[in-house]
């Protein structure tokens, strides 16, 4: 597989290319699927329609990997934290905020998600062989900020209150997400898949003293966990919006690769991140939107940057809904066309 072979320090030259979010609202396929699953909840918990929408992009487009149909939030979910995800608003999930509230949640949560390790091992069974499968879950701060929060959007602010207030209180709540991932990522590796990412959406409002406690040491708990298991199975960090910290977290984590954001220049991470750990972006998604001329010229200084070092084509934040999937086909086509074969 393309996308592996990176894995193994070699640069590939066109790189294996896939976007955040290449699943979802922008294409008419996954909304017509959507509306006969009814609730987002119940999509991602039906195998035969998860892996429907998992495979959707990649007949269309072929991409080098597939990223399993799922959603950080079904960790909250599997715990007993009543979720719902609301028409034009997103998930809601009724609060957590102190130790009482985190007794009650349930420790075997990873169990409870036995419908996601099915859709898994559809997909392993369905894919192309060259097409590498990416499992993954949302890193322990990103999940707790919602569980604590209730919702997205507002800057997470009860979740910092309590981390920076009573971190003790709050450490509890991220020991029992950070088991209950590894659970739940080493059973996606054992139902096929071929690589995880981890994202940490939301890592990026931490201030950088508190990064090393609630970002970097969960993480190279999950990482170390699953490398214990399955070493050859490579981890991939997104700590979206820690700027300069990119480095320390690829060091202090152990991850084999690291998903830059679209802040982040290129050419300063080629330089600052560890030669061995690969590079994945980091295209502004509103780019994809944009299309044409514009979108092809940043495909290009990307590529030119990061051209003789382990790279994996991406965005530096998800597909929006926005996106006409015409553009997609667009980037795919101009990355792989040979050098030199003009715009
Ligand atoms: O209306 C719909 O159909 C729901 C939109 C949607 C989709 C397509 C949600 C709700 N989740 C997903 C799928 C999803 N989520 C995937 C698999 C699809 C793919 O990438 O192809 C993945 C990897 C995620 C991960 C996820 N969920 C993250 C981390 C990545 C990121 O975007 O930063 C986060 C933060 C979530 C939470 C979430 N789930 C859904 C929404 C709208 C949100 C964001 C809520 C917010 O903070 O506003």
């Amino acid at each position: 597989m393309k996308f592996l072979t990176v894995f193994e320090n070699t640069p590939v030259s066109p790189p294996p290319v896939w976007m955040m979010r290449q699943a979802g609202r922008y294409l008419p396929e996954y909304r017509e699927t959507r509306a006969r699953a009814g609730d987002f909840l119940s999509l991602c918990l039906n195998p035969e329609l998860a892996t429907e929408v998992t495979l959707q992009p990649i007949r269309r487009y072929g991409f080098d990997a597939s990223i399993l149909f799922a959603d950080i939030l079904l960790i909250p979910h599997a715990m007993g934290q009543p979720l719902a995800y609301r028409e034009g608003e997103g998930p809601v999930l009724e609060p957590v905020r102190d130790r009482a509230q985190v007794a009650r949640l349930a420790g075997d949560s990873a169990e409870r998600l036995s419908p996601v390790y099915q859709t898994v091992r559809n997909l392993r069974a369905a894919l192309p062989a060259e097409v590498a499968l990416i499992g993954f879950a949302g890193a322990p701060w990103t999940v707790a900020a919602y569980m604590v929060e209730g919702r997205g959007g507002k800057g997470f602010v009860a979740a910092r209150r309590w981390a920076f207030s009573d971190p003790d209180g709050f450490q509890t709540l991220i020991d029992m997400v950070t088991e209950a991932t590894i659970h739940y990522l080493l059973a996606q590796i054992e139902a096929g898949a071929n690589a995880i990412q981890i994202f940490d959406s939301w890592a990026g409002l931490l201030p950088a003293s508190q990064l090393e406690r609630w970002v970097i040491r969960p993480t190279r708990r999950i990482v170390e966990a699953l490398k214990a298991r399955h070493p050859q199975v490579p981890v991939i960090g997104f700590p979206r919006g820690v700027g300069p910290a990119v480095p320390a977290y690829c060091a202090g984590t152990g991850v084999d690769g690291v998903s830059l954001d679209e802040s982040l220049d290129p050419a300063w991470a080629a330089q600052a991140v560890p030669a061995g750990v690969v590079l994945q972006g980091n295209m502004d998604p509103q780019f994809v939107v944009a299309g044409g001329p514009a979108m092809r010229a940043e495909a290009d200084r990307i590529l030119a940057v990061l051209a003789g070092r382990p790279h994996i084509f991406n965005l530096g934040h998800g597909l929006v809904p926005e996106t006409p999937p015409e553009h997609v086909s667009e980037l795919v086509a101009h990355i792989r066309a040979p050098v030199g074969a003009g715009a």
